[in-house]
């Protein structure tokens, strides 16, 4: 269960941010709104979340998710492989501080970026993309061990993170779309397909029975329904912009 989330504003220079998606600007004062809308969905799931002010030095700072990986026994800040995103984590640290003991740091030649890392109990799959690289996912893998937890490593060939196209749901079932529906790792899940004209639904967040799914995404909905759970629905478009999506938007722990 989850109890806490952290997310950030999004600050005005998010039109700078990085995107690969085609599909035009952000729209600031929409994009705060949606942020708002995303925030209380989270408390209404039952999070206390701490809310970051903008910062406006690091457009993409809105996906807090990538400058940190939490775990029940420690923070891991990583060590972005996007340039512009490298001072994202000194701020994530200093605002961990207060809820972790145990705090862990990717350095150099590692790079990674928690949308790359996927929790399933205490396992934990890390992408290996273009932000993510076999170094850093080593690291990543020795804190793991140092508490008690474990970590594995899956190729990318098509998405940015790994959590673009897949999302744990606990109970052993598994959101996937795209690349990997054949995952050999993941065949031991009950998958959950999401058709290919609503891959951007599958970057979806569990927190606690209940899962958040972006708006409008009819099938995906009608899939994860039909496994019992509860669903909430929340506007994204303005991140989907950046190629970011819900499960970006936060760190939940
Ligand atoms: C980036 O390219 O880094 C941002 N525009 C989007 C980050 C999305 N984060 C995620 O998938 N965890």
């Amino acid at each position: 269960m989850f109890k806490r989330a952290i997310v950030r504003i999004p600050g005005k220079s998010l039109v700078q941010g990085l995107s690969t998606a085609g599909l035009g600007l952000p729209d600031h004062q929409k994009a705060l709104h949606q942020h708002a809308e995303y925030t209380k969905t989270l408390e209404d799931c039952g999070l206390d979340v701490l809310v970051l002010p903008p910062d406006e030095n690091f457009p993409d700072s809105t996906f807090v998710e990538d400058a940190a990986l939490l775990t029940p026994q420690c923070a891991i800040i990583t060590n972005p492989g996007a340039p512009s995103r490298k001072g994202e984590t000194a701020k994530i640290k200093h605002v961990l501080v207060d809820f972790f003991e145990n705090i862990e740091e990717v350095s150099d030649p590692g790079t990674v970026e928690a949308g790359d890392i996927m929790m399933v109990g205490s396992h934990f799959y890390i992408g290996l993309s273009e932000r993510t690289n076999q170094n850093g996912a080593e690291q990543v893998i020795g804190f793991l061990d140092k508490y008690g937890l474990t970590g594995s490593v899956i190729e990318l060939e098509e998405v940015l993170h790994l959590k673009t196209g897949t999302a744990y749901l606990e109970h052993n079932n598994l959101v996937v779309c795209g690349e990997f529906v054949r995952t050999e790792e993941f065949q031991k899940y009950n998958l959950l397909v999401i058709p290919e004209d609503e891959s951007y639904a599958a970057n979806c967040i569990w927190v606690n029975d209940q899962v958040i799914l972006p708006k409008g995404y009819l099938k995906t909905r009608a899939i994860i329904q039909n496994f019992g759970y509860e669903i909430k629905e929340v506007d994204v478009s303005e991140f989907q912009k950046l190629d970011g999506g819900l499960s970006c938007l936060s760190l939940r722990f």
